[in-house]
């Protein structure tokens, strides 16, 4: 399937909305003279321009129309099989110092780097239509909302930007003429998709972003990990604020009683399917709203701490999902949707591992090859992903676009641990949970380039997208709590905790409603709790397991807490601040301390 493609050429009417502020226009010039399309498409995200811009994706086989009577208005896209997953190890923070890139980033030197990436954009949009998107992060009337354009040569990238943003005019009236408005700067060619040219750079002091050689997902929808929390948390650090890669969810009590949770989770670790969480039959007046999957905005209000989602789609891991596992995620993706790199059945449907329903005779792989189930290789990329706009999202919380966000009760960080971490437990203050977060970590999954199943720190599930030193971002969230009247109650979860036979303890999904019922009574302050070295754990009776298939062993091993792990995880916690560098505040030095004297008392 094609990625690359070459230039369009649009009716009257269609791609000529030309912006009427002075800088932004001659930004547009600058990187035109640079990569000297064939023309340029000034996007307005009218449903017309998605229309034209659709059909002729189709015609160049950048996608492929699904059948109109399973998935209506949707379309597969494979990407290239060399692009399938964010690529870390190419990902750099283009600080003026190392220093304030930090011990975490890859860091490349500003001016060096410009001019390596202009050599590689010099003519590479040579007959291609370079496409410019504007945008805008946040509800329209919140004020943490950020304008950004992003230039582009790639028909997928307009098509899932105009889901997963407020696309279009919006964000044009909102940066208006003033030249000296802020807005984000992204540059994004396809170039010819060859891995060792892909980059993906961020000029935090710049407001600016250039990703080249990558057509897929976080890559290259820089509305996203690049704006939204790299640049994102860079400004939010400086202004006051927080950019998180948190889940946002609403939960409402039988008694009509609502609290807002965040919840920060590493790539491919559940934050999507927490937030669209449906409680079990036994939870009867339970609701669950969703605000947002991956990403949150944060800012003190009054002692509290409120959220925004800053996208309007979701980019959802596929292979899993089920009526099953997620009947929300099921019931958003049936309509309007991109799917990328899962399977095509033979009667122009998707299929993927996990789907609902026994795997079809025949389709065609995600690479574009036949399978069927005697297939050695998967139907569907691991990494595979839906495009699909909130709005289908039956769950979808009221308040999603209140400007001055959702007050959060608490915060939630989790990974992926076969072992030692508890299912659930909560930090003793604010300062002790930002520990949790600094140091919790997760095994790797297959949403970035490289090996899986690898437990790294990953603190605050911030290690790929912080965009500054990393350091400075711990004492950030300290300075944060200190500005908190009312500050969330901070808990750590583990939804993947394994027992002697490599299966996971805990049934997970719908289930985990259970684990956030006692968060959500430790914020009622009605929720029993008992003291551990770690934390406060929940008691043998203070899950609600009513109705749940599983035996009392199984309970006790998923919040158990094993001395001679703890020593060793311990000892990692240490190993991964001293590799820091110095960098680690005090007090997270000394919540350490605290904590290992917690399992010697
Ligand atoms: P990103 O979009 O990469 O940020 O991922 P995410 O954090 O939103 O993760 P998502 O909800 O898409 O889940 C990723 C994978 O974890 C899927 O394969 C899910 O099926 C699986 N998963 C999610 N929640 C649970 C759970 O509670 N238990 C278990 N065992 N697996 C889960
Ligand atoms: C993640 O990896 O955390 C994602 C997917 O949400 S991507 O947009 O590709 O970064
Ligand atoms: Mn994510």
């Amino acid at each position: 399937m094609k990625n690359t493609a070459p230039a369009i050429f649009a009716p009257d009417g269609i791609g000529d909305t030309k912006p009427i502020n002075q800088a932004m226009l001659d930004w547009v010039h600058e990187i035109g003279t640079l990569t000297e399309p064939e023309n340029i498409f000034w996007c307005d995200g009218s449903e017309r321009e998605n229309e034209f811009l659709i059909a002729e994706s189709l015609k160049q086989n950048v996608l492929i129309k699904l059948n109109e009577k399973k998935v209506p208005r949707s379309y597969l896209h494979r990407s290239n099989p060399n692009d399938v997953a964010r690529v870390e190890r190419f990902t750099f923070i283009c600080t003026p110092t190392k220093e304030e890139a930090g011990p975490t980033n890859t860091w490349s030197e500003p001016a060096e780097t410009y001019s390596k990436l202009h050599g590689l954009l010099k003519g590479a949009m040579r007959g291609r239509t370079m496409f410019v998107v504007p945008y805008i992060m946040g509800p329209p009337d919140s004020p943490l909302t950020k304008v950004g354009f992003e230039i582009t040569d790639s028909k997928y990238v307009v098509l899932s930007m105009r889901i997963m943003t407020r696309m279009g005019k919006i964000a044009l009236e909102r940066l208006g003429n003033d030249p000296k408005a802020e807005w984000n700067r992204g540059v994004h060619s396809l170039l010819d998709v060859d891995p060792a040219r892909r980059f993906i750079c961020h000029f935090p002091q710049d407001n600016t972003i250039i990703s080249v050689g990558s057509g897929y997902g976080g890559n290259v929808l820089l509305s996203k990990k690049c704006l939204a929390l790299r640049i994102g948390s860079y400004l939010a650090r400086k202004q006051g604020w927080m950019a998180e890669h948190m889940l946002i969810l609403g939960v409402e009590s039988p008694e009509g009683k609502k609290h807002y949770v965040a919840a920060a989770f590493p790539s491919a670790c559940g934050k999507t399917n927490f937030a669209m969480l449906i409680p079990p039959k036994h939870f009867k007046g339970w609701k669950v709203t969703t605000v947002g999957d991956d990403i949150a905005w944060m800012q003190v209000r009054d002692g509290r701490l409120y959220a925004v989602n800053p996208e309007s789609g979701y980019f959802g891991v596929v292979p899993g999902t089920s009526y099953k596992s997620n009947p929300n995620a099921m019931k958003s993706i049936a309509r309007d949707s991109l799917y990328t790199n899962v399977a095509l059945t033979d009667d122009g449907d998707v299929w993927w591992e996990g789907k609902d329903g026994p795997p079809p005779a025949h389709a065609i792989d995600w690479r574009g090859n036949d399978w069927t189930p005697e297939s050695k290789e998967k139907a569907a990329h691991p990494n595979s992903r839906f495009t699909t706009p909130m709005r289908n999202n039956p769950a979808l919380d009221s308040d999603v676009e209140e400007g001055k966000g959702v007050p959060i009760s608490a915060i939630i960080f989790g990974g992926r641990r076969s072992d030692t971490v508890p299912l659930v437990y909560q930090a003793l203050d604010w300062d002790h949970g930002v520990y949790l977060g600094a140091t919790m970590a997760s095994e790797t999954t297959a949403a970035a380039a490289g090996a899986v199943g690898q437990v790294r720190r990953d603190p605050m599930a911030m290690l790929p997208f912080c965009g500054y030193n990393i350091g400075d971002y711990f004492q950030h969230w300290l300075d944060i709590g200190k500005r908190l009247t009312h500050p969330p109650l901070i808990f750590n979860v583990n939804w993947f905790r394994k027992g002697a036979g490599g299966k996971f303890l805990w049934p997970g999904f719908g289930e985990n409603m259970r684990v956030l019922k006692w968060v959500i009574n430790r914020c009622e302050v009605n929720g029993g709790a008992l003291q551990s070295p770690l934390g406060w754990l929940p008691g043998p009776h203070d899950l609600d397991l009513e109705e749940l298939d599983i035996d009392h062993k199984c309970v006790a091993e998923l919040l158990g807490i094993d001395h001679g792990e703890w020593q060793k995880e311990i000892a990692e916690h240490k190993k991964f601040f001293d590799s820091l560098g110095g960098v680690v505040p005090q007090q997270l030095l000394s919540q350490r301390d605290q904590l290992a004297a917690r399992f010697t008392e």
